[in-house]
């Protein structure tokens, strides 16, 4: 990973962004008028978690908009500012927090997905705002970590890099649903002790979204920590990796450690439909998986590296 100073020298520049597939910059809606000390908060997590519902909490924004569980809500990008009153340290500085679409395998486009985050933070990076942290989300009252979840832990693991854990706060929400809190003190520890162990290991902060107090808690934190990389007490990755490999190594979306995790995980799931598929002999149902695994087809093909770059890849002659 480049150091700070080569960073803030390369930051400037936008060769990505026809890599990315754009046609200008000004096509990727973010913060408008960015500066430099602007702080950014990035809040992740599979869809239904809460993540909306956090940053309205937080920010008191009307703007923001709370979906229904069952349904994917978020589908861009967006940024809510905190209060000043929420800003402590940070005193005329703007903090904002930025809502983002979770991956979600029952929808047809889990690539698009990647792609607006990774053009947001690639042109968040470009104009010189660094991310402060990122508030990882799932909720305690799943019962197990199948398939969106366990997708949406790898990909933000890939897009965020371990050298950009310590800015990290994992989270767990909607603890006021459980019938019984020992039932997710349980599922706390085994989050903590399995799935999320390397994160943890990789030296992220794991905190309970239990009462209203630990939502404003986990913004503490966060700044907090900020606060000490700038003062340089603190050696934590300026860039996400995601952001360090497209911004500063030039690499195309498909080259990305994201975009080629995205293409094993779609690739897995085209396996499943074609399974699937054999123990399936009602029509209607056999149309629905062979549309399915068009549309998971038609993704993992816009996710294979160019021949070029495979060729540099293989002879090692890319980074
Ligand atoms: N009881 C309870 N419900 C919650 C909590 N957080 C969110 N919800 C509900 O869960 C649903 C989904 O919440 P959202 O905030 O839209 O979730 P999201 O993570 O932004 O979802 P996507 O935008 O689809 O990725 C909404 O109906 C919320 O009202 C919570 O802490 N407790
Ligand atoms: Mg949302």
């Amino acid at each position: 990973m480049a150091n700070g100073n080569e960073n803030k020298k390369n930051a400037k520049s936008f060769k990505w962004v026809s890599k990315l597939g754009f046609g200008n910059v000004e096509e990727i809606d973010t913060i408008p008028n960015p500066r430099d000390d602007d702080v950014l908060i990035i809040v992740m997590g599979p869809t239904g978690v809460g993540k909306s519902t956090f940053i309205q909490k937080v920010t008191m924004s009307q703007d923001v908009v709370v979906g229904h569980k069952l349904k994917s809500c978020t589908r861009d990008l967006s940024w809510h500012q905190l209060p000043e009153s929420q800003t402590k340290g940070f005193e005329n500085r703007r903090v904002f927090l930025i809502d983002t679409p979770g991956f979600d395998d029952t929808f047809d486009d889990d690539s698009q997905i990647l792609k607006r985050i990774t053009a947001w933070l690639a042109k968040s990076y470009s104009s010189q705002m660094p991310i402060a942290g990122i508030v990882y989300m799932n909720d305690i009252t799943q019962k197990r970590m199948f398939g969106s979840t366990r997708m949406n832990l790898t990909m933000f693991q890939k897009l965020c890099g371990e050298e950009s854990f310590q800015k990290v706060v994992m989270a767990t929400s909607q603890w006021d649903t459980l019938s019984n809190e020992s039932i997710g003190t349980a599922r706390e520890e085994q989050l903590k002790t399995n799935f999320w162990k390397d994160v943890l290991d990789g030296n992220a902060t794991y905190m309970a979204m239990k009462e209203e107090d630990s939502l404003t808690a986990i913004i503490n934190h966060i700044l907090a920590t900020y606060r000490m990389i700038e003062q340089g007490h603190l050696m934590v990755a300026e860039t996400l990796k995601i952001q360090d490999e497209i911004v500063v190594l030039e690499k195309s979306l498909p080259a990305t450690s994201a975009g080629q995790e995205l293409r094993y995980t779609l690739q897995e799931l085209m396996e499943l439909q074609k399974a699937a598929l054999k123990n399936v002999h009602d029509e209607e149902r056999k149309k629905a998986i062979e549309e399915k695994m068009k549309q998971l087809g038609d993704q993992v093909s816009g996710l294979k590296m160019s021949f070029s770059e495979r060729f540099r890849r293989f002879f090692r002659f890319g980074k």
